[in-house]
């Protein structure tokens, strides 16, 4: 098992903590996440059966494993006001709902430390690795304005950094040279073409931690993990019902949250496609993203986040892949992985998809002016 993750056998034992929630009938490992230990489980008590998601929080990602609760309280308590102050349907299904245990407290520590939480299944929805229509995409891209939109007023201070600097591209490639330096694993020997992709875009990938520095790009609260399985839909009609994995809300830059989404929804192929040869930008979903996304966010947002979008797709790959093969280097230690060299694979794909967004920049700009005046 990697660092940082838990066998599904400690779920009997962490459940034991919710006893007004029954009897434990079923669990299992459940989604695709990268990071967290996540299991679906079903209960039943008095009133019938139900079930819940209970998630191990890894540790050696998240190094404050409280400081990530305080924060999803506070984001999720927040949007369940603000749906109930507009009066939409459904608040149940639209937010995640943290469940207390027999103590009253939103996550349980486990004999070990390690910290869990339990949330509401969200019945009749699912999350997609990738869209297979472009409805879905425009509802994605419209679920993350709507989530950014409904955060900007969160009272009170600002949302603890649960990682810190995490989009910061320029440090993710400092790390990655770092991590080829030391090459712990010998594995730098085989990535040379790779590594020289990854430096020879130094001067490409600071205009938005630079716009931050200086100001004319505004911290807001985003969400920072806005890969599309990190939005169920209604799996009748597609519709965006709920944005979850709230581990990384904290101040950042929407750009990250477009970027990141049309780099899951706009591609191609997948994430960790094997042949190159697939992976390119596909028009037709980023176009989607761009209106359902700019629908909502298009009264918030300022012109420097704009004119920005169209250049969000290649950065936000391009980190991505970086990231990829950071971990690559350092014996995969962060992402879970599903074979050997599966990093690799995936930095290989997003390094690809990164140059494809590069090539379409003038057509996506022409795209997101479109979107935005509507
Ligand atoms: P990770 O940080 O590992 O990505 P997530 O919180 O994204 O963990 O959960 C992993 C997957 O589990 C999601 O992509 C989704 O498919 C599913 N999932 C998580 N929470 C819920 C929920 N409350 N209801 C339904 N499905 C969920
Ligand atoms: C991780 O947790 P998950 O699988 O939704 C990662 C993201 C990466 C993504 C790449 C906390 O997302 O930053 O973009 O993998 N989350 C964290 O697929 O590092
Ligand atoms: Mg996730």
């Amino acid at each position: 098992m990697m660092p940082g993750h838990a066998p599904p056998d400690r779920v009997p034992e962490i459940f034991a903590h919710y006893a007004r929630l029954g009897e434990l009938l079923h669990h299992a490992p459940h989604g695709n996440g990268h990071i967290n230990d996540t299991f679906l489980l079903s209960c039943r008590n008095g009133s019938g059966e139900r079930r819940y998601i209970l998630q191990h929080i890894n540790r050696d990602v998240f190094r404050d494993p409280l400081r990530v609760m305080r924060n999803v309280a506070r984001v999720t308590g927040h949007l369940r006001d603000r749906l109930a102050r507009e009066g939409l349907p459904d608040a149940e299904r639209r937010v995640l709902c943290l469940l207390a245990n027999d103590r009253g407290e939103t996550h349980t520590a486990g004999a070990d430390g390690e910290v869990w939480r339990l949330v509401h299944y969200v019945e009749g929805t699912r999350s997609h690795n990738a869209v297979d229509d472009a409805a879905k995409a425009r509802e994605a891209g419209r679920a993350f304005g709507l989530f950014q939109s409904l955060l900007s007023d969160l009272p009170g201070t600002a949302l603890e950094e649960t990682i810190p600097h995490f989009h910061h591209t320029p440090r993710r490639l400092d790390a990655l040279a770092r991590a080829a330096r030391e090459d712990t694993h010998g594995r730098a020997a085989g990535v040379r073409e790779e590594l020289a992709y990854a430096l020879a875009q130094a001067g490409r990938i600071r205009q938005v931690t630079d716009g931050l520095a200086d100001g004319s790009i505004p911290n807001r609260i985003t969400h920072n993990d806005t890969k599309l399985n990190n939005v169920l839909l209604d799996e009748r009609t597609g519709a965006a019902v709920c944005v979850i994995d709230l581990d990384t809300v904290m101040p950042g830059s929407v750009l990250y949250d477009f970027g990141d989404l049309v780099r899951t929804a706009a591609n191609t192929a997948a994430e960790d496609e094997s042949d190159l040869a697939r992976v390119d930008v596909h028009l037709a979903h980023f176009s989607a993203v761009a209106e359902g996304y700019l629908s909502v966010a298009r009264q918030f947002l300022r012109p420097a986040e704009i004119r920005l979008l169209p250049h969000s797709g290649f950065l936000l790959a391009y980190e991505n892949g970086v990231r990829f093969l950071t971990d690559h280097l350092q014996g995969d230690v962060y992402f879970k992985i599903h074979h050997p060299g599966h990093n690799l694979q995936r930095c290989r794909a997003q390094f690809q998809l990164a140059q494809a967004f590069q090539r379409a920049e003038t057509e996506l700009a022409e795209i997101i002016a479109q979107a935005a005046m509507v």
